[in-house]
């Protein structure tokens, strides 16, 4: 056991220096039950890598009702960077004769029912970097939403990280701003059952797809209204 612990904080050393701010590990059996693309995604993988880089927050400062280009820019970089260490990450472990996967930070597979490969913020809740909030964002204790999230999946035996507490309580910010009211502000201990427990998808869908996507230089389903209100990263 000693041996993984030591090839855990090495690689999780490693990670930090390739630019993330948080990194965590969760065991992928629970995980399982996640949706995933393809549905066996997990089966040769016994761990997944949560790996989190923290966006520059003076940009959220500047979001009054809808994303500005400055925020999509930033948005573009963060997603950048996180493939780029989760692509060297799994080059690392692979050198190190494990099998290991990234998985792209921001890939929609689905766009009817609006789902990736797998759940970062599932695997991140897992991995211990944060807990599920009610705006269904993952939510670090010290930087809030104020993160975006990849994940590389390895069959090396790293140690495993716990989820921690959920700290939302009584707290409605998110649900109270978002402009389509798409946050049911419907709280949990763990993770929610299922997305329409605590979200309007459609809603949420509409707006961004259907109208922040079309504004001129941001050109993404991007927002951040229920990032920018969380007292967590302000
Ligand atoms: C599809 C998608 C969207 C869709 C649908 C959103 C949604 N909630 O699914 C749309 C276009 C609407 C969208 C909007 C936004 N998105 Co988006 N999106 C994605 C994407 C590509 C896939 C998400 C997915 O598969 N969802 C499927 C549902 C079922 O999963 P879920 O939302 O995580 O919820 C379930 C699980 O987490 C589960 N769960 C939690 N813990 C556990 C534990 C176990 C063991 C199990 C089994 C399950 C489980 O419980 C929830 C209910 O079932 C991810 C990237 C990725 N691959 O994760 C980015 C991602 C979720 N988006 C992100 C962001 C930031 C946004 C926006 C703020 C836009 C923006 N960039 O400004 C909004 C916020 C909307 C919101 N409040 O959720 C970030 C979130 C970062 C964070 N801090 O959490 C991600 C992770 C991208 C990234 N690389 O960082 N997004």
């Amino acid at each position: 056991m000693r041996k993984n612990n030591n090839y855990t904080e090495g690689i999780k050393a490693t990670i930090i220096e390739l630019g993330a701010d948080l990194v965590g590990v969760a065991d992928t059996g629970p995980l399982k039950h996640l949706s995933l693309d393809p549905p066996d995604l997990l089966d040769s993988f016994n761990r997944a890598i949560s790996i989190a880089v923290r966006v520059p927050t003076a940009v959220f400062e500047q979001i009054i009702d809808r994303p500005t280009p400055l925020y999509s820019s930033v948005y573009q970089s963060a997603n950048r960077l996180l493939d780029e260490i989760a692509f060297h990450t799994a080059n690392i472990l692979q050198r190190d004769g494990f099998n290991s996967l990234p998985i792209p930070a921001s890939q929609v597979l689905d766009r009817e029912n609006w789902y990736g490969a797998i759940s970062h913020k599932a695997v991140g809740r897992m991995a211990g970097l944060g807990w599920q909030g009610k705006s269904l964002l993952l939510v670090n204790p010290h930087v809030g939403p104020r993160i975006r999230l990849v994940t590389v999946l390895t069959d090396v035996l790293l140690k495993i990280d716990s989820p921690i507490k959920n700290l939302c309580g009584g707290c409605t910010l998110c649900s109270d701003a978002c402009p389509v009211g798409a946050i049911k502000g419907v709280g949990t201990k763990g993770s929610y059952q299922s997305r329409e427990e605590a979200f309007y998808l459609s809603r949420c869908v509409e707006k961004l797809v259907g109208e922040f996507s079309t504004i001129p230089n941001v050109g993404f389903p991007i927002c951040g209204i229920c990032i920018k209100v969380c007292s967590f990263g302000r």
